[in-house]
């Protein structure tokens, strides 16, 4: 089967290189992370605040959170490991898939010049209208009056395209099945502390799983078989180059 990821085509006859980043992958660039010392907003967890719950019951604070979070992420470039990420992609293409399934919403990846990248859980660059469930460009940040496009929706409607705590990720169908298929599998820069994907390193039957953390040793449920402690700015790139 193969499956039209983006700009890529997966073709299952090639080997399938799979790359799950998070939040430590732009953490050099200047994203605070979720969960280090920057990791609480206002004395909230993430999984308070980025909620469909809380979605529903104080959308003023969410758009609050996420005009907060891409005021941080605006003037941030890419660092060397979104580099070598795309650059990597770009030189195996001939004769490998490299799939990179991203956490994280920001845009770094695409600047760094990645020709495919999944936005796993969403991204800042686009909104969702949660009436007529189109999404399009973001223009400008959250406030209770936009209005959609699309269906002329307004109020608290056009919100952030990203997956809050509650809602299902995007692309679970076709990233469980070629999980299977895959031959390496990299993490780089996430804590597995969210789910569907800190279950992806165990539902991957690829040779080899390589965790690239600036703190290895701490996911004891995970089946890595290799761990690089590090920035992952100084410790990706010779593996991938
Ligand atoms: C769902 C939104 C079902 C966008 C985010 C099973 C067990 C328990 C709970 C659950 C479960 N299944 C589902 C749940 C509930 C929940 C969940 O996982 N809860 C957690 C708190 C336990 N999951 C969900 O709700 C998911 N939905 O399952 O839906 C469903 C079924 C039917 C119908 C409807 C629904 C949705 C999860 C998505 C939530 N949204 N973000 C945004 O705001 O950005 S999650 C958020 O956490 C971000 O996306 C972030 O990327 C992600 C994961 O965090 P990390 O990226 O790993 O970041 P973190 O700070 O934690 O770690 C950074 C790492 O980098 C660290 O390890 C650090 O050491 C390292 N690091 C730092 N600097 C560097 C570095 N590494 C290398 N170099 C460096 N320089």
């Amino acid at each position: 089967m193969n499956i039209d990821f983006g700009r890529l085509i997966i073709n299952d006859s090639r080997p399938l290189v799979f790359i799950l980043s998070g939040a430590g992958l732009s953490a050099e660039s200047g994203i605070p992370t979720f969960r280090g010392k920057h990791g609480l907003w206002k004395n909230l967890y993430p999984s308070e605040i980025a909620s469909d719950t809380a979605l529903k019951e104080r959308p003023e604070d969410v758009f609050e959170f996420y005009n907060f979070r891409i005021a941080k992420a605006v003037d941030c470039l890419p660092n060397a490991a979104h580099t070598s990420i795309a650059q990597f992609q770009q030189a195996v293409k001939d004769y490998c898939d490299v799939v990179h399934v991203t956490q994280n919403v920001d845009n770094l990846n695409e600047l760094a010049g990645s020709p495919s990248v999944f936005h796993l859980h969403g991204d800042f660059q686009s909104s969702l209208c949660s009436q007529c469930k189109n999404t399009f460009p973001r223009l400008g940040l959250y406030k209770k009056n936009n209005v959609c496009p699309v269906c002329g929706a307004s109020g608290y409607s056009v919100r952030p395209n990203v997956v809050l705590f509650g809602e299902m990720p995007y692309g679970l169908d076709w990233i469980t099945s070629y999980l299977k298929k895959v031959c390496v599998f990299m993490s780089v820069g996430t804590s597995g502390a969210v789910y569907p994907a800190a279950n992806f390193v165990l539902d991957t039957e690829a040779a080899i799983r390589i965790n690239f953390d600036i703190e290895t040793g701490k996911r004891r449920n995970a089946r890595f078989t290799h761990e690089i402690t590090g920035p992952c700015s100084q410790t990706l790139p010779p593996v991938l180059e």
